[in-house]
């Protein structure tokens, strides 16, 4: 057959008409398609590969006959390979495939880029010259909450693989031999465990950087350097051949840069050099955001005393930031090296009560050159980060052909290839964070926004057009909660999908709604929404609650609601409430940190959500919870991370009009929780209020603060 009649064939649908190159992710450097026209792969394989992980990658995945007419050969040569670490070209013609690569991780990401292209029987003539822009690329599993599972962290150690992304750092920080017990071996059976990750991370050409946090307690003495030596020898018996020290989010003794940097050059010195096998040390300082850079004398102090060998990490103009240029000259002034960016997204433990599903974008395309590494801290739902990561990968290997959406419709087809369309429905509702500590937003449900203000303007077309978007993600909502192929997914998205059901039908409610009855039943489903929400058996161990279309569906609903019921009300003298939303308790607070914080109603428990971060008290200022009927109140307690500091604050309860002190009282010397005194108990109250009478500024945490009602 002539290629013109091929052409026709593949034209009357017959062959596919997408070059199996556009399967690779992330995309290749550069491309020359010797023919459009694809070809079946051979059933066996002549393989010839360097032993070891890349042999046994090929071998795993393909058919082997060293009889087979077609040849695989798979070899390292730093001279005939592009001059880049981990480069490699693939070169496939009819009769044959040619890895050449420059090093052994080269050779790997051939075969993936190989693997892809034949990934549905199907081969291309091709000629691909690839390699990395960042050397560095990957994941921090750096979060607060519950650290992924070992399967999870299994899975993604080959996802990463397959999308050319070679470093994993480990350092959840509830982990507890990472952070609280730093000092202390793992128990054996854990260890078992973190040896099996690291084989799994070296078949998958990935670096396992094991971190510790000592900042916490850290004495700068010998005992405590030989107890972090002896931790890390541990720790490459267990065959990790990479460690990151990390002192984020502490204080006191431990922040101080020159000791940190002694310690570090110790570590550098007297164990990775003297190792010979181990990776540079990498370094979290304590200032890892511009925001925090003070007098600057953290970072200066980095810069004269620290190893110029040890990376240093950075999260970019604020804790939760996208980088730009700017930003990176910024830092790489100050520390005297290529900052390795640690990126918080889709980390979602300052709002948990969100999933985080959008594309990954954001980051300038021009960055590469000014960074030594570039790692993504995702959410606790580690299958779900995959959507994002996905992303990551594609960035950080070629960000000139880098575009987020198209990143984002791969991964989703990828990580659910039964059902795309419905999670991405799905995914388009769970994208931005909500307001928060950080002031990190993200755009979401984009195809919405141009009917949204149509809607709250009153137009009917619009409304309806809401209504069936509402009705469409309720359908995605059900189709994905029956899909099972993917059990880790459906596990972590289970809540918000069970909420987005009731979005869509309250979505649904609203558009068509028009007698008080119907007003009554969209109340009804707002009520359910915050049942869901507050409805621990459902949830994650950590989580605050369960949010989905904060950003655009919900507040236009709720608008569409409000204007819905004031033209009732208009056209038939009636006076009912144009508020949908349903919370028994609200906040109000001259607190700033304080103001948008959520509040939990669970049982008979009302507790205000916990801040990640210091919060600052002015003199005088205060924050009041206000309940809609009066209650009795039974007990109030509260915990901000200090012993011994309830002489600073007022504790006062009342109806709005008339207030009575209530007793703090610390029944622990050792525990910084403060009750309240006897009073309190049948106490009927409305309001209960708290202030900072000290006189003084006053920075304390916000750990806990709950009372029981009846
Ligand atoms: F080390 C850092 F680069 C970093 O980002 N540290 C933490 C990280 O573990 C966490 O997942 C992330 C997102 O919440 O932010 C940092 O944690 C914070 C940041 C704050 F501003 C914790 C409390 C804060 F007040």
């Amino acid at each position: 057959m002539t290629k013109s009649v091929l052409s026709l064939v593949a034209f009357l649908g017959t062959l596919p008409l997408t070059a199996q190159v556009s399967n690779v992710s992330p995309t290749p450097q550069q491309v020359v398609n010797s023919s459009d026209i694809l070809f079946d792969a051979p059933q066996k394989w002549n393989i010839t590969a360097p032993k070891g992980f890349v042999h046994d990658a090929l071998t795993k995945a393909l058919a082997t006959d060293a009889k087979s007419k077609f040849k695989l050969i798979v070899k390292i040569d730093p001279k005939k390979a592009p001059k880049h670490t981990e480069g490699y070209t693939l070169n496939i013609t009819r009769k044959r495939a040619t890895i050449v690569a420059a090093d052994i991780n080269g050779a790997f990401y051939g075969a993936q880029t190989l693997l892809a292209i034949a990934k549905d029987g199907k081969l291309q003539e091709c000629q691909i010259t690839d390699y990395p822009d960042v050397p560095f690329r990957g994941v921090v599993e750096g979060f607060y909450g519950t650290p992924w599972s070992k399967e999870a962290r299994l899975s993604q150690l080959e996802f990463y693989g397959k999308h050319k992304m070679n470093v994993y750092i480990f350092g959840p920080k509830d982990d507890p031999y990472h952070r609280e017990k730093w000092r202390l071996p793992y128990p054996e059976e854990e260890a078992r465990g973190l040896k099996e990750l690291v084989d799994k991370a070296h078949e998958n050409g990935v670096q396992f950087y094991w971190a510790i946090h000592p900042g916490g307690d850290i004495k700068w003495n010998t005992e405590d350097r030989d107890a972090l030596i002896s931790k890390l020898e541990k720790m490459y018996e267990l065959g990790i051949r990479s460690f990151a020290v990390f002192f984020d989010d502490i204080w006191g003794e431990g922040a101080n840069a020159l000791k940190q940097a002694e310690l570090l050059n110790y570590v550098d010195q007297h164990f990775v050099q003297a190792k010979k096998d181990v990776s540079p040390l990498i370094l979290c300082p304590t200032i890892y955001n511009k925001a925090w850079n003070g007098d600057g004398s953290y970072l200066a102090g980095l810069k004269e005393k620290l190893n110029k060998s040890v990376h240093v990490m950075w999260t970019g103009n604020t804790v939760v930031h996208d980088i730009d240029v700017p930003s990176m000259q910024w830092v790489n002034e100050r520390i005297g090296s290529k900052a390795y960016i640690w990126w918080n997204f889709a980390v979602s433990d300052y709002v948990r009560d969100h999933l985080l599903l959008g594309p990954t974008y954001g980051n300038s395309l021009d960055i590469a050159p000014l960074l030594s590494g570039f790692v993504s801290n995702p959410m606790e739902h580690a299958e779900a980060s995959k959507l994002s990561l996905y992303g990551v990968g594609e960035y950080t290997w070629n960000m000139k052909a880098y575009d987020p959406m198209k990143a984002w419709e791969r991964a989703i087809a990828e990580i659910l290839p039964s059902n795309p369309k419905a999670l991405q429905t799905f995914a388009s509702y769970n994208e931005d964070p909500g307001p928060n500590t950080h002031g990190y937003r993200r755009e979401e449900s984009r195809e919405l926004k141009p009917i949204a203000q149509r809607a709250i303007n009153g137009d009917a077309t619009a409304i309806a057009t809401l209504g069936q978007k509402a009705v469409e993600l309720g359908q995605a909502a059900t189709l994905l909660l029956a899909d099972n192929s993917n059990p880790a997914l459906h596990k972590e998205l289970r809540p918000w999908l069970l909420q987005a059901q009731l979005v869509a039908q309250y979505g649904y409610t609203v558009a068509n709604m028009t007698t008080p009855m119907e007003f009554e039943v969209a109340r009804a489903l707002q009520k359910q929404m915050y049942d869901l929400s507050s409805d621990r058996s459902i949830q994650h161990a950590t989580q605050t609650g369960i949010k989905v279309g904060t950003s655009v569906l919900m507040p236009t609903l709720n608008q569409v609601f409000a204007n819905k019921v004031k033209a009732y009300n208009t056209a038939n003298g009636t006076d009912i409430s144009l508020i949908a939303e349903y919370n028994p308790f609200r906040m109000e607070a001259t607190v700033g940190q304080l103001v948008n914080q959520g509040i939990n109603f669970e049982g008979n428990k009302v507790s205000v959500r916990p801040v990640l971060e210091v919060v600052t008290w002015a003199p005088d200022a205060s924050f009041t919870i206000t309940g809609d009927k009066l209650r009795t109140l039974r007990g109030l307690s509260f915990d901000f991370g200090a012993p011994g500091i309830e002489s600073n604050f007022k504790l006062e309860v009342g109806d709005g009009n008339t207030w009575k002190t209530i007793s703090l009282l610390q029944y622990n010397s050792k525990s910084n929780t403060i009750n309240t005194g006897k009073e309190i108990n049948g106490v009927q109250a409305t309001h209960v209020r708290l202030t900072n009478v000290s006189g003084k500024q006053l920075q304390l945490h916000f750990r806990d603060f709950n009372f029981s009602v009846e």
